[in-house]
């Protein structure tokens, strides 16, 4: 059972060492998040904003709660998926005063009952990863979204939904999606989720991936570096798609792309990375090979239709922590990993920390933002400014002790020199 006081329910305060140790591991990775809290420790630039954070608790998270607190606002969290909390770390942050409502396995209805808690403590600010936290609000509780200067949204499919209800004029309030900046989609979704997603495989299956052959649904940012990381470990890929443009790269990338229903019979491993629903289907079950594994990497678990899977295999047991094995009347065996939630979070902690760091420096960042103009910014989704995108790839560079080259005064006239001619 979790443990309920007055301002937290998480599974159990006693995990509350052993995460702090997490979070301190995690401060020691993420610099530039470190260096955006010395500056504005002093100034608190957010007293007075209170933000409501419905994003996955993980070590990471916890620095960028910290650093949130530090410039000075009050905040409220909740998890945005039933699995992927790290529990320890959700106790150290309760135990330092954070109204946290998050465990990991609860249910649907316990996941809106901790978004609850946090808008009942009545929001200016909200920080969301998959835009639950955004829909609750204006959905249950509209009366609160006039207090709400502006939110901001960490995921690829989160935004599509926010850019959808701006377009249908639902939206009341402005959001700005961090997901959409360089410096957290070129890097998290890409190098964060190639790797995170092979631990989260690694950790569930410890299979050998080398000479598999590795399906990955969907060649966009977060595909693409599966597709990148499990070639490295020898794994021989395969690429479907929808869209002709990332089927296009993946092919020059040099994967092979096919058909799901050419990709089903031949798979080992299957990860999704589409955002769809509904991607590995009742005809793709029933095609694939004995010991087929199944997992998912997109922000939602609709990705792979586990109804379908128990019509075909009615017979299921947990074989492994995090791995179900389903078995085909005929004996076929197929494994599905994390419940088919996202794996490289609810299989393991989700990216390194050094990704996270400007992930979550765009989030701080437009915190900041929306504290100072949010209430003159037109309700719409609005991308980041790329001066930011610049000041943080830069911070990150300077972490690293690398030094890159200066444009001369010459070299800008030049570049803007539109009658230079050949
Ligand atoms: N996400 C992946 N790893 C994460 C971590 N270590 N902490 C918090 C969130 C984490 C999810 C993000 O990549 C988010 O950008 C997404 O869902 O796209």
């Amino acid at each position: 059972m979790s443990t309920r006081t007055q301002n937290f329910k998480v599974r159990s305060l006693d995990l509350a060492p052993e995460g702090l140790k997490k979070v301190e591991w995690a401060e020691q990775h993420m610099p530039v998040l470190m260096a955006l809290r010395r500056k504005y420790e002093t100034t608190k630039p957010l007293q007075g904003m209170r933000i409501a954070g419905c994003l996955h608790v993980t070590k990471e998270t916890a620095v960028l709660v910290r650093t949130l607190r530090a410039a000075g606002a009050e905040v409220a969290w909740s998890g945005c998926n039933p699995l992927s909390t790290q529990d320890d770390v959700a106790a150290a942050l309760a135990a330092d005063g954070i109204p946290i409502f998050a465990w990991r396995g609860l249910s649907v209805e316990e996941f809106y009952w901790c978004i609850d808690q946090t808008i009942a403590m009545g929001p200016t600010l909200t920080l969301d990863d998959g835009a639950d936290l955004i829909f609750s609000l204006h959905n249950r509780h509209p009366e609160r979204c006039k207090d709400v200067l502006g939110g901001t949204e960490e995921t690829t499919t989160g935004v599509h939904r926010l850019r959808a209800m701006a377009a249908a004029g639902a939206l009341r309030y402005p959001i700005i999606a961090v997901n959409d900046a360089e410096t957290k989609w070129d890097f998290d979704n890409v190098y964060g989720t190639g790797q995170s997603s092979i631990d989260g495989i690694l950790r569930s299956t410890n299979v050998l991936l080398a000479g598999k052959v590795f399906v990955v649904a969907g060649y966009g940012h977060c595909g693409k570096g599966a597709a990148m990381r499990a070639r490295g470990m020898g794994a021989r890929v395969l690429v479907t798609e929808v869209d002709p443009i990332p089927a296009l790269k993946a092919n020059l990338d040099g994967f092979q792309v096919v058909r799901m229903d050419e990709a089903a019979p031949l798979g080992d491993i299957f990860i999704t990375a589409t955002g769809m629903k509904d991607v590995i289907v009742r005809r793709h079950f029933e095609a694939m090979k004995d010991g087929a594994i199944v997992c998912n990497t997109g922000h939602y678990d609709c990705e792979i239709n586990l109804r379908d899977l128990g019509e075909v295999a009615p017979s299921r047991r947990e074989i492994r922590p995090n791995t179900e094995e389903y078995r085909l009347p005929d004996g076929r065996r197929i494994f599905v990993l994390a419940q088919g939630r996202l794996v490289n979070l609810a299989g393991a902690e989700g990216h390194p920390s050094e990704v996270m760091d400007m992930s979550f420096a765009n989030q701080f960042l437009s915190m900041l933002r929306l504290a100072r103009e949010g209430r003159g910014l037109p309700v719409a989704v609005h991308d980041i400014p790329v001066e930011q995108d610049q000041e943080i790839a830069a911070l990150k560079l300077n972490t690293m002790g690398i030094e890159i080259d200066v444009l001369t005064e010459d070299q800008i006239r030049y570049r803007d020199d539109y009658a230079a001619g050949t």
